[in-house]
Parts: structure tokens; C-alpha cells; sequence
């Protein structure tokens, strides 16, 4: 069985770091008026609004959704609206209702018309202390300490319930930092590495709020978004998992990122002043092992390290 096929599909988040990519490249392969992005309040890029159709709707209200998804006949939601991890711990309840209700509006609303099938993006911020740190397994201990993490916890098991139980074709990706040059991430513990570049282009200088030795998983956009489009095109008979795949690409200190940044921009100076997103990146793997995604979906990153800063820094010089 290769799963229905993707007409209509719905982007949540799509003002967002990730949405505003992804939306633009689901508008290329499956025609512009056929995806449609939506936001709650921030003001979409002119890109975004002029290339195709644009609401503003709230996941915590299933009626917004709803409406939009019926005028259009969406048969497929990618969803990105998400409250992450630093913003999360300075406000939980609002990470709850956002991460939580908002993905239960979502696959409610999803089994409600029939559609084809839900893409919601998870997080390494699922593990947590006791997970292994080195090579993450993709079954391993999954006890966050953050309510991000609880909830990307919660939305995997979710989405994996409302597949065994209701045949709702939903299916996850565990991302990790995602580094872009478009739209700025909002409020991640990862955010660092895309801002060390934005610095680094303008001042030569970064104050970084994480410590030199941080390391952990990353990913280039361009991967970002052929994982989400790929594991979506999936022939679903091939998939033994759904909603909790660990997707790897690179992996690297901060000191190594800044040091990457220097091979191209020589009199780059970064200091280290950790805050209270330490915690949090001390909580989350190193690196983490793709195996399944790589032999149920075929995952294959294209960018390491150095292709990546070579592109950032062209792109951002450019802007
Ligand atoms: C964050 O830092 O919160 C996100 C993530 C790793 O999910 N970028």
C-alpha cells in the first residue's frame, strides 16, 4: 500500500523558520494554489503572501482550522506551529496548549475529513538525561526536562495512536537545530548557530550562550526540508515507524562552528557566556543514530559543516 497520494495540502507555522522554507518549496512541486500557509500573527514575508493563498489562523481554536481546511478541501497538513524549547520554559502553559491542543485540533480534525495524511515534526528535545548521548538511538529513554520535550513526547505517541487506532496516516521526524538564512528561529536553544552567522557577517564578533564544548546535533535547511518532503512521499508500506524518527546530519561544538566560520571570515571573535539554554542543550544528544529513517525512507543528508558555513555566509553576505 503506498498511501494516498498529497493534493491540497495545509501548512501550520508556515511564517515560521522552517514553514516559511517548506511552504515555498511544497508550493513549486505541487502547484502554488494548492498549499496553503497559514499563521497566527506575525505578518508573512512578501514571498509568502504574493506566491499563494495566506490565513491567519490559531491551532488552539479547531474552528480557524476548520474553515480554512474545508473552503480548500485540504487533504494533508504539515504541522509546524510549535512553542519551543527556551520560550517553553519561560512560559509552559502556553507551550502545553500551543504543542499540545493544538496537534489534538490538528489530528481530530484530520480523522474528521478524511484527510490523507498529517506531517508533524518532533524534536531531539524528547531525550533527556538518562538517553544515551553519543550515536542516539532511535528507541531509546525518552524522559525530557523540558515542556518541550514532554510535549514532542506526547505529540509522537499521539500521532502514533491516532495511526494504530483510527488508521490516520500521521507521520514525525525528530528534528535536530535547524540552521537557515531566510527566517530567524524563534526562540530554540539551538538558535545560536544560526545567529553566530548573522553576527559574524555584520559585527566579526558573536557572544555565544552556550558553552565552547556544546555540542550537538544539526542540520542544514536544504536537509530540512527534503526530510519532511521525503518522509511524506513515503510509500507507507515501507514504514515500521511514524511519528519518531531520529533524522542526523551533522554534528559540532560551538567552538568548531565558530572555528568554521574563521576559515572564511579570518578576524571572526566569539566568546562563550552560557545562560539559561545550557541546561537545556546539556540535557539533549551529541549526535544521533538515522538508521531507520535511512533504511525505511532512504534519509541521506547533503551537507556537512564547512558546505553549509560556505553557503550561509555567501547568502547572508548577499543580504
Ligand atoms: C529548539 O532548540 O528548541 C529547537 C529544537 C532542537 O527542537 N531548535
Amino acid at each position: 500500500m503506498a498511501g494516498k497520494k498529497m493534493k491540497r495540502i495545509l501548512v501550520t507555522g508556515a511564517v515560521g523558520q522552517i514553514g516559511s522554507e517548506l511552504t515555498m518549496a511544497l508550493r513549486k512541486r505541487y502547484g502554488a494554489e494548492n498549499v496553503i500557509a497559514t499563521g497566527r500573527k506575525t505578518r508573512p514575508s512578501d514571498e509568502l503572501r504574493n506566491s499563494g493563498p495566506f490565513y491567519f489562523i490559531d491551532v488552539t481554536r479547531s474552528e480557524t482550522i476548520e474553515a480554512v481546511a474545508k473552503k480548500h478541501r485540504i487533504d494533508t497538513i504539515f504541522h509546524l506551529a510549535t512553542i519551543l524549547s527556551a520560550v517553553g520554559e519561560k512560559n509552559p502553559q502556553l507551550a502545553w496548549n500551543v504543542n499540545i491542543n493544538g496537534l489534538y485540533n490538528v489530528l481530530e480534525l484530520a480523522g474528521k475529513l478524511d484527510m490523507v495524511r498529517v506531517i508533524v515534526p518532533s524534536s531531539i528535545a524528547v531525550f533527556g538525561l538518562e538517553t544515551p548521548r553519543d550515536n542516539t538511538p532511535n528507541e531509546t529513554v525518552l524522559r525530557p526536562r523540558t515542556i518541550y520535550g514532554v510535549t514532542k513526547v506526547a505529540g509522537e505517541l499521539l500521532g502514533n495512536y491516532y495511526f494504530y487506532r483510527f488508521g490516520l496516516d500521521v507521520r514525525g521526524l525528530r528534528y535536530p537545530g535547524i540552521i537557515s538564512h531566510k527566517t530567524m528561529p524563534g526562540g530554540g536553544t539551538t538558535d545560536y548557530a544560526v545567529a553566530i552567522y548573522y553576527e559574524a557577517i555584520k559585527h566579526r564578533r558573536y557572544n555565544c550562550f552556550v558553552r565552547a564544548d556544546t555540542r550537538l546535533p544539526m542540520m542544514y535547511m536544504p536537509d530540512c526540508i527534503k526530510a519532511a518532503i521525503d518522509l511524506a512521499e513515503a510509500d507507507l508500506s515501507q514504514l515500521k515507524h511514524h511519528c519518531d524518527f531520529n533524522v542526523g546530519a551533522m554534528s559540532f561544538s560551538a567552538q568548531e562552528l565558530a572555528d568554521s566560520i574563521r576559515k572564511y571570515i579570518p578576524d571572526f571573535e566569539c566568546t562563550f557566556e552560557p545562560d539559561f539554554r545550557q541546561k537545556i542543550a546539556d540535557s539533549w544528544p551529541c549526535s544521533v543514530d538515522d538508521s531507520p529513517a535511512r533504511k525505511e525512507w532512504g534519509w541521506q543528508p547533503g551537507y556537512d559543516l564547512d558546505a553549509m558555513t560556505r553557503d550561509m555566509l555567501e547568502a547572508l553576505g548577499k543580504k
